[in-house]
């Protein structure tokens, strides 16, 4: 793993000079962003620091070579995060105490102490004679179990856990969990949210099954750019099996000003899409259905056909309630009809974000947005794959953050 940092102008020079630094395949962990204040506001730019990391296999130089001082101390911030939680976890296993062993200190100089509790601390060395190899496997047996709690599928925490070298004796217990953190920072991949096209109009859909969140979601996405990056709106809407689907977004529509139409045929899409097209972004909202009617799919794909002369984008809205097996199916039969990115709904309503692991690994689709509440547009956010992996360690609370 090559953790670097690159401080630049903008965001977009960060990345570039992070890419031509670490390669294409560079990962963005994390962007700090530091506003000048006051006077200091006319001399200085703000700028822009941005973590990017690489995993080892990919890379082609050594990573020790690379791990500045700097990237180190962001990984430190991050652990001591991630460490609270599991002292939380190793406070409930298996509180077996017995006589408190003398043998405290760890001679490798790891951040034992961080990790876990004085009681724990003791606790596990009776329990292992202070046999440190044991402990750091409790540790990847504790972080183990932490993904598995977390609905991460076995095979891929099997995965994660397997690429680690458990058997290296002189392996600092914090290297363990930045190892495992960085590994699915990097699995997670590289998060798009949408952006608007090159030629106007854009023309992006929100498919899924029924319920998942589909409208709210887009009335959350319209509201932010149109009010936010003030850009020209229109919504569509082919939801035309309930009456109650068409107010819903005729409300959203009117609330934000903007132009709302129903849609029925190919035909009507294309019409209109001709009439919108001064727009930035033609939102499309689609009937939710089941995956599995045939007919229904048959539909939304001549919809999504009929306007493939324009820049067309494709969200599939995924409850992170829904249990994975249910998940997969959906995001298999709907990768049959088109390309998409994945927006996952609900994370307020599940302690478990494994799923958003998962799918991602499983489908090879890209990340774009998370939801955690029906409040529009506030309860929405580009997925964080670094808060993704804290909850995955450990538990991010309401879902809120994403
Ligand atoms: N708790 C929670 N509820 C949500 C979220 N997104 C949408 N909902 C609610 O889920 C219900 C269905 O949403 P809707 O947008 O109509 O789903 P659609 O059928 O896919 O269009 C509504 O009551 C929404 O307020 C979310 O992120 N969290
Ligand atoms: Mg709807």
């Amino acid at each position: 793993m090559i953790i670097k940092k690159y401080k630049a102008a903008t965001e977009k020079d960060a990345i570039l000079m992070a890419k031509e630094d670490l390669g294409p395949e560079a990962v963005v962990m994390n962007v700090k962003t530091t506003k000048r204040k006051g006077i200091m506001k006319l001399f200085k730019k703000n700028t822009v620091e941005l973590t990017a990391a690489i995993d080892d296999n990919v890379a082609e130089k050594p990573a020790k070579e690379n791990y500045s001082e700097d990237a180190q101390n962001a990984i430190e911030e991050k652990i001591n995060s991630i460490a609270k939680l599991l002292e939380q976890q190793m406070m409930t296993v298996n509180d077996k105490s017995t006589e408190p062993n003398d043998e405290k200190e760890d001679s490798r100089g790891s951040r034992f102490d961080a990790i876990v509790s004085e009681d724990t601390k003791e606790s596990v060395h009776s329990d292992t004679k202070a046999s440190n190899p044991v402990i750091k496997n409790r540790v990847i047996e504790l972080i183990y179990n932490q993904l598995i709690e977390n609905e991460v599928n076995k095979e891929i925490a099997d995965e994660i856990i397997g690429e680690m070298d458990t058997e290296n004796n002189n392996l600092p217990l914090d290297n363990i969990l930045a190892n495992v953190y960085q590994k699915i920072v990097l699995k997670l991949g590289e998060v798009k949210p949408l952006a608007v096209g090159e030629k106007k109009p854009k023309i992006v859909f929100f498919v899924g099954n029924t319920g998942v969140g589909k409208t709210t979601t887009m009335a959350k996405l319209a509201s932010k750019f149109k009010l936010e990056e003030k850009l020209n709106i229109a919504m569509l809407s082919i939801d035309t099996y309930r009456i109650a689907a068409i107010e819903q977004i005729k409300t959203y529509a009117n609330i934000l000003n903007t132009p709302m139409e129903v849609v029925y045929t190919p035909e009507d899409i294309k019409n209109y899409v001709e009439k919108y097209s001064d727009c930035d972004l033609i939102f499309v909202d689609t009937a939710g259905h089941s995956h599995k009617n045939e007919e229904q799919k048959k539909n939304l794909k001549e919809m999504v056909d009929a306007v493939s002369d324009y820049e067309t984008e494709v969200f599939l809205v995924v409850s992170a309630v829904v249990k994975y097996k249910d998940l997969l199916d959906i995001a298999k039969t709907y990768d049959k009809l088109f390309d998409y990115k994945l927006i996952f709904t609900k994370l307020d309503e599940t302690r478990a974000s494994g799923s958003i692991l998962n799918l991602k690994l499983d489908m090879g689709k890209t990340l774009s947005y998370a939801t955690w509440g029906q409040n529009v547009p506030e309860d929405i956010g580009i997925i964080d794959p670094q808060i993704v992996a804290k909850s995955l360690l450990g538990g991010a609370g309401d879902g809120s953050g994403f």
